[in-house]
């Protein structure tokens, strides 16, 4: 049975013939390209620059969210989900192999900021230092740091160097959220205790959220909190 007009391609499914012309692939192609632009919360999202010394970090202007966490907790996943692209900051299953500071722009004057990761082990004590030069010089002098997200694996829960950000963060009057991220590795239970816990510990104003980049759970609390932080 023959659906539209002539056959240009044709498929054959469930012994059925039915036909699609390339003019109509294309209109379906770029309908579904809009829709994901449209759908997505920050549609202007786009990588900007990485950095490993001062001399190469985004002008000081506008506003930025910086995300930490130690390698592996699932950063660049958060970052990922929370801008609705795949591979936009990537991911990796070997920890703290990325030294750098990536500037992202999410459109006008607003900037995400993905730090180096924490707490790696095998890596040399001169990775560890420049490690530690690196993020000084950055939150010595950041005049358009607006928050910072600290991302944590629930199941380790909050560890010295996620402290050493969040204190950093309160010593310059910055607000800070913390993501309990990978809860969808944990029951509810569990989890819910963690995240009581955590609320206890932290300063007054820091906040916490569970978060599942797996599920997309928490994305529009952490949206809510990301947007207020830069002012949107
Ligand atoms: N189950 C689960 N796995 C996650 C989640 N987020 C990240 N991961 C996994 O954890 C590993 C490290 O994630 P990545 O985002 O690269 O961590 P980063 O080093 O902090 O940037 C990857 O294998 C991810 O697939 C999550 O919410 N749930
Ligand atoms: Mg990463």
């Amino acid at each position: 049975m023959e659906k539209f007009g002539k056959p240009h391609v044709t498929l054959r499914s469930s012994g059925v013939f039915y036909t699609k012309s390339p003019a109509k692939i294309l209109i379906k192609i770029l309908i579904k390209g809009r829709r994901r632009a449209f759908m997505s919360h920050y549609p202007d999202a786009r990588f900007l620059t990485s950095a490993h010394q001062p001399g190469q970090f985004v002008e000081d202007t506008g506003c930025e969210v910086a995300f930490a966490g130690r390698s592996n907790a699932g950063k660049s996943s958060a970052i990922n989900a929370l801008v609705n692209q795949r591979n936009f900051a990537h991911t990796s299953k070997s920890p703290g192999r990325t030294q750098l500071i990536n500037f992202f722009s999410l459109g006008e004057g607003r900037r995400l900021v993905d730090l180096p990761g924490y707490g790696f082990a095998r890596v040399s004590r001169s990775m560890q230092s420049h490690w530690r030069k690196l993020m000084g010089e950055y939150f010595e002098d950041r005049q358009s740091l607006a928050g910072l997200f600290v991302v944590v694996d629930i199941r380790r829960s909050i560890g010295d160097f996620d402290w050493q950000m969040l204190d950093w963060a309160e010593s310059i009057g910055c607000p800070a959220h913390v993501l309990l991220t990978k809860a969808d590795k944990l029951k509810r239970g569990p989890a819910a205790n963690t995240f009581q816990q955590v609320r206890k510990e932290l300063p007054e104003g820091m906040t916490v959220q569970l978060f599942s980049a797996t599920k997309k759970d928490g994305i529009d609390e952490a949206r809510g909190e990301l947007d207020r932080m830069l002012g949107r």
